[in-house]
C-alpha cells in the first residue's frame, strides 16, 4: 500500500556498532574518577490495567550507552586496575514468562554482541549492586528513574556514612551524570545522523501521505491513522510524540492532540508528527489547506511563516548562537505582520518583550533533537548562549496562530483561525545547514500539487 513511500525512504541504515557504544562509554568514563561507580537506570514498566502494560521504552541514556531496550535493565561501570569494567543487569531467562511475553536474551544472550563486559540477572541486583556500592566513593547516578536503585543507593549512603566514621569506607556523595551525558548526546556521530536522516525521511513520507489523503470531510483521526500506519509500515517503533493533527481553530492550539474533529472545506490543517527509528526521533510540522488551495488570507500568512523559517534555517551555522534562528524568524514574522497591517507598531516595538508579535507567535523557534524529541543539552551553559557546532541537530519551527476563539486577543477577522507552523530538522555541518527532513514539500505550489491527490 505504501511501497512508493518505502522506496522514497531508501534502505535502512546499519545498526549502531558495538565499537561506537564502547567509544561513547569511554568518553563518559574519561570524565570520571577511578573510585566512582556509574549507574545508568531505566524506568520500571508501567501498568495500563490489570496485566496489560504500556508499551515499554527504556531510558534514553540506556539507549545511548548500550542500546539495551528491555525492561529491568541497570548498567554499571567501575574502575578496576585502571580499566573500566561494565556490567548490565538484565531480565533472567524464564520459560513461563517467555512463553507469555516473548523471548529474553538472558545473561548469556547479553554477553553475546552487546557492548558490556559482564551480565548479571536482575534477580541478583540488590546483592551485586550493594557490593559495588560499598567499594566506591562517589555514586554517579540519576535519581528518580528506578525507585529500586534509589532505595539501594539511599541505604548505602546512610549505612556507610557510619562505616566511613570508623573505617573510612563507602560512598559519600551522589553525582548526577546527566550534564556529562547530555554534552555527549548533543553532538551526533555519523551513524546517529544516518538514523536521524532515515527517521526524518519516513516522517516526510507520512506527511506527504497525509496531504494526499486530505479532503473536506476527512477526520483528523483518519489522517492520524495513515501517519501512524506508515510509521509502522516503515519499521519504526512508532511515534516519537503524540501526533498533533488540528484543523480549523484546532490548528491554533499549539499541542492539540485530541484529533477527533472533522476537517472542513476552507480550513487550514496543521500536522506535527514524527517517528522514532532505532531510538532516534524526527519532528516535522506542515500546514495545508483542507481543500487543496490556499485562500488569499491563508497564503499571506503561510508565505510569511515560510520566509521566516528559511531565514531561520540559514542561521543554523557553526559558530552562530543557538538563538540566532529564533531572532531571524521573529524579525521576518514581525515585518510580515506589520506589512499586512495586523501589527501597528514599529519593528522594534513589535519584537519587544511586550510587543504584539507575542500575541500570534508565542513559542520558541526550535529545540535540540536526537534520542528524545526535545533532546538534552543545555542551551545556555554558564549562562552564555550555546554556539552551534558540527553534528548538532535542531528543529526550526516558526508559526503564526490566529485563534479567533481566544478571549485574550482581538483576532483580525481576515485571518480568523488560521494556524500555520512549518518545522524541519536541521543538522549543523561545515557546509552549512543540512535539512534532514528536506523530502517534505513546503512551498505553496508543491503543497497544492499534493493535497487531495490520493
Ligand atoms: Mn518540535
Amino acid at each position: 500500500m505504501w511501497d512508493e513511500s518505502l522506496k522514497a525512504v531508501g534502505p535502512e541504515p546499519s545498526k549502531i556498532s558495538i565499537e561506537e557504544y564502547k567509544s561513547r562509554q569511554e568518553r563518559l568514563f574519561s570524565q570520571l574518577r577511578p573510585d566512582d561507580l556509574l549507574i545508568i537506570t531505566a524506568p520500571q514498566e508501567s501498568t495500563r490495567s490489570n496485566d496489560v502494560h504500556y508499551h515499554y521504552r527504556t531510558s534514553s541514556d540506556m539507549l545511548y550507552l548500550c542500546g539495551w531496550e528491555d525492561p529491568e535493565a541497570v548498567f554499571t561501570a567501575f574502575n578496576k586496575d585502571g580499566k573500566w569494567f561494565t556490567t548490565l543487569f538484565v531480565q533472567p531467562k524464564d520459560i513461563l514468562q517467555e512463553i507469555w511475553e516473548g523471548r529474553r536474551p538472558g545473561t548469556q544472550g547479553a554477553l553475546e554482541n552487546w557492548p558490556i563486559d559482564n551480565a548479571i540477572s536482575h534477580e541478583d541486583l540488590n546483592d551485586s549492586l550493594s557490593e559495588m556500592l560499598v567499594k566506591c566513593s562517589r555514586i554517579i547516578v540519576k535519581l528518580g528513574v528506578d525507585a529500586n536503585v534509589d532505595a539501594l543507593v539511599d541505604m548505602e549512603i546512610k549505612s556507610t556514612s557510619r562505616e566511613r566514621q570508623k573505617f573510612g569506607l563507602g560512598p559519600v556523595s551522589i553525582i548526577d551524570p546527566s550534564r556529562m551525558i547530555n554534552e555527549l548526546r548533543l553532538r551526533k556521530s555519523e551513524s546517529e545522523i544516518e538514523m536521524m536522516r532515515h527517521s526524518a525521511k519516513i516522517a516526510a513520507q507520512a506527511h506527504i501521505q497525509a496531504m494526499a489523503h486530505t479532503k473536506p470531510g476527512v477526520g483528523e483521526w483518519q489522517l492520524e491513522g495513515i501517519i501512524e500506519g506508515l510509521f509502522k509500515y516503515c519499521k519504526t517503533s512508532g511515534i516519537a510524540y503524540p501526533c498533533i493533527i488540528g484543523s480549523g481553530e484546532n490548528a491554533t492550539i499549539l499541542h492539540y492532540t485530541v484529533n477527533n474533529d472533522t476537517c472542513d472545506d476552507g480550513e487550514v490543517l496543521l500536522i506535527d508528527a514524527g517517528c522514532e527509528y532505532n531510538g532516534y526521533a524526527s519532528d516535522i510540522t506542515r500546514s495545508w489547506p483542507v481543500n487543496g488551495k490556499f485562500s488569499e488570507a491563508q497564503a499571506e500568512i503561510y508565505q510569511i511563516v515560510l520566509d521566516a523559517q528559511l531565514a531561520a534555517i540559514d542561521q543554523c551555522r557553526i559558530g552562530n548562537s543557538y538563538d540566532a534562528p529564533h531572532k531571524a524568524a521573529r524579525k521576518v514574522l514581525a515585518e510580515g505582520l506589520i506589512r499586512l497591517g495586523v501589527i501597528n507598531q514599529t519593528l522594534d516595538e513589535a519584537l519587544g518583550s511586550d510587543g504584539e508579535l507575542n500575541k500570534w507567535y508565542m513559542h520558541n523557534t526550535g529545540h535540540w533533537l536526537g534520542i528524545d524529541v526535545h533532546d538534552v543539552g543545555v542551551y545556555r551553559p554558564d549562562n552564555e548562549p550555546r554556539l552551534f557546532e558540527e553534528g548538532m541537530v535542531i528543529t526550526v519551527e516558526p508559526g503564526l496562530y490566529f485563534g479567533a476563539w481566544r478571549p485574550d486577543v482581538t483576532c483580525p477577522e481576515k485571518y480568523a483561525n488560521i494556524g500555520i507552523r512549518i518545522e524541519d530538522d536541521v543538522l549543523i555541518t561545515r557546509d552549512g545547514p543540512d535539512v534532514l527532513s528536506g523530502d517534505c514539500p513546503k512551498t505553496i505550489a508543491n503543497i497544492e500539487a499534493i493535497v487531495g491527490s490520493a
